[in-house]
């Protein structure tokens, strides 16, 4: 039932991030002038208007518990879930307690931005490594699909279908963690099907979508939008507009290879530290942004260069003091540093990765 969907335009809310309008409290969500009220057409909030235009983000005086608080409701419906994942940060874009905040409906994993990852990595080796993932977290999907904004039509045609097997005349909620391309992949939905461009807020900032935002399809149901959930850790977070160029990968990642001898340093630009303790010489795969500058040095003056090099020669660099974590590897394995990128070992070494606080590590066998 794709044909004929339209935005549901309730009074007064903001149609790029759902926000209520108000016209009283310039530093409060949904604030938009009296003047443009009388605007024909869509209404977007001042602050949606300043994303979409120039780029620039407010703060908003939502906290976590307030986003946690509307989507709670959703554990009470009856609707498919489509929950979102940015597989270039799986780890970190996982919903704990997803299976109960679903409350028993069925869940459908989107597995989003797959053009970041090199093409080399086979899709389904990476949906396989998903599944597990997923299983070992818990988590019971009733599919798992991929896809990315740069696909053609073909791709959500495909997932649109599961979707309308799936939902069985239900109401469809897409959820996740900030930033996976929630409202992206909505904008995606209502481009093909329904012609209209853009008309979703998106940015690379965390916690664009402020509110459930709420689109008709064919037969009454809805597909809603939904604000992501805030993971306090994600590397997002720590990161501000000139920042997230350097670390959000825009296009596929070309890994950069590092010979190292055992005792040297690579510094992912003022975020992170690789250092290769012991070990026999080897190469090892860098996987981050291609914007993103390493720098290798040796381990012995790391500390003094760091202090020395960050926020100039070594960015970005954050407020957060890196902590020190380390690894014996046996086998081909990806360090990965939760939503910056990852470090192919392949062989034995002894390593340890420096990351900001809070700024989770996982190990998982080589994916490439
Ligand atoms: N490379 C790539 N980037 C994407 C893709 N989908 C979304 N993005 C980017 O990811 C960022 C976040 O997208 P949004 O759609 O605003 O994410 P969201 O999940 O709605 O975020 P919140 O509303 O904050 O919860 C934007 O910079 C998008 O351009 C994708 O398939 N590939
Ligand atoms: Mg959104």
């Amino acid at each position: 039932m794709w044909y004929n969907i339209a935005m549901i335009e309730e009074d007064l809310k903001c149609i790029g991030c759902g926000a209520t309008i108000q016209t009283t409290d310039e530093g409060k969500s949904g604030y938009t002038p009296a003047s443009s009220l009388k605007n024909e057409g869509e209404l977007y909030c001042k602050r949606c208007f300043r994303l979409r235009h120039y780029n620039e983000v407010a703060d908003t005086e939502l906290s976590e518990d307030d986003f946690l608080a509307m989507l709670n409701e959703i554990s009470t419906k009856d609707a498919l879930i489509v929950n979102v994942i940015d597989i270039f940060d799986f780890s970190g874009s996982l919903i704990t307690g997803l299976q109960r905040f679903a409350g028993g409906n069925p869940v459908l994993i989107i597995g989003n931005k797959a053009d970041i990852l090199p093409k080399s990595l086979k899709k389904n080796k990476l949906l396989n490594w998903m599944k597990r993932e997923l299983a070992d977290n818990g988590i019971k999907p009733v599919d798992v699909m991929l896809t990315s904004q740069r696909e053609k039509g073909d791709d959500l045609e495909v997932i649109l279908d599961r979707i309308e097997e799936l939902r069985e005349g239900r109401d469809v909620y897409v959820v996740g963690v900030t930033n996976v391309g929630k409202s992206t992949f909505i904008n995606r939905i209502l481009k093909q099907v329904g012609d209209m461009e853009n008309v979703i807020t998106t940015s690379h900032y965390a916690g664009t979508t402020l509110n459930m935002i709420e689109i008709e399809l064919s037969d009454g149901a809805k597909l809603v939008d939904t604000p992501g959930i805030i993971h306090k850790n994600q590397i997002v977070h720590l990161l501000d507009k000139k920042d997230l160029k350097l670390t959000s990968p825009s296009k596929e990642i070309k890994p950069k290879a590092f010979q190292l001898n055992p005792e040297q340093t690579l510094f992912l630009g003022g975020l992170a530290r690789f250092d290769f303790i012991k070990g026999e010489r080897q190469s090892f795969y860098a996987y981050f942004a291609n914007e993103l500058d390493i720098h290798r040095t040796k381990l012995a003056g790391a500390d003094e260069f760091y202090e020395k090099h960050k926020g100039g020669l070594l960015k970005p660099a954050v407020e957060p003091e890196l902590v020190r974590h380390t690894y014996t590897i046996k086998e081909p394995t990806d360090v990965v540093i939760n939503g910056l990128g990852w470090i192919a070992v392949k062989h034995e070494a002894q390593i340890a990765i420096y990351a900001p606080k809070g700024v989770g590590i996982t190990l998982r066998k080589a994916l490439i």
